[in-house]
């Protein structure tokens, strides 16, 4: 059982997808089921984070109340990792937390390099987040474009439109190919159109595993794409 063994440092869980994925209700059920049901030590993050200073400005530019170059904004939505990255290391390292955390990097290049103007700069956009902590594991919760739409439709928000969520998608299983490549990052794809509770069950497997393995083997924190 992961909970009997002490652990060295926590282990960092992302959580990704498209919107309407399911992702916010997955990380709140995640953290109920390691804190609440096996008594473990962890905490839910988000990025971005909109309560920064940074993070303020990239709420008004998702909310479409100021405009950005897209380069601009890139840089931005990474700024506000870096800024919560001591936070987010302190966590797992001092705190000995594991993180449970709704979007990271992989969002960060998913999105930018969906828009036309940065479609062919995928390098770039992922070279502002290198050496970011690595997760230890990388959970996508898929869901087609068309399943994502019959969920009620998009919300406001500017990136909420049906063409950029399809490259978005595609963007996300380039990353899971280089990843997967590279060996560092492990990927586990879950099928987000099943029940909330069907794939909260996925969910809790694959972090159980990956948490007796941090601290089986002493996993030592990753840095990511290095
Ligand atoms: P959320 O608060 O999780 O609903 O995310 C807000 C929106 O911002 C969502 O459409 C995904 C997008 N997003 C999240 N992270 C990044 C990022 O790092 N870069 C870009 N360009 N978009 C992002
Ligand atoms: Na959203
Ligand atoms: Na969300």
């Amino acid at each position: 059982r992961p909970s009997s063994a002490s652990p060295h440092r926590g282990a960092f869980i992302v959580l990704e997808g498209v919107d309407r994925c399911g992702k916010t209700t997955q990380v709140g059920l995640l953290l109920k089921h390691l804190v609440v049901q096996l008594g473990m030590a962890a905490v839910a993050m988000r990025f971005p984070d909109r309560t920064t200073l940074v993070g303020n400005l990239i709420n008004q530019y998702l909310q479409s109340k100021s405009e950005l170059d897209d380069r601009a904004i890139h840089l931005l939505f990474s700024a506000n990792r870096w800024e919560v990255a001591p936070t987010l290391k302190s966590n797992l390292l001092e705190g000995k937390q594991h993180v449970v955390c709704d979007r990271y990097a992989y969002s960060g290049v998913a999105f930018s390099s969906a828009k036309e103007s940065l479609q062919n700069d995928l390098e770039w956009c992922k070279s502002c987040d290198v050496g970011l902590p690595a997760p230890d594991a990388v959970i996508f919760l898929d869901l087609t474009q068309e399943q994502a739409e019959q969920r009620g439709g998009y919300g406001e928000e500017r990136y909420e439109k049906k063409e950029l969520q399809q490259r978005v998608r595609e963007r996300f299983s380039q990353l899971q190919a280089t990843d997967t490549q590279n060996g560092q990052v492990p990927w586990y794809v879950v099928n987000a159109a099943q029940s909330i509770e069907e794939v909260q069950k996925e969910i809790s497997t694959i972090v159980e595993q990956t948490i007796e393995k941090v601290i089986l083997e002493e996993k030592p924190l990753g840095l990511l794409w290095l």
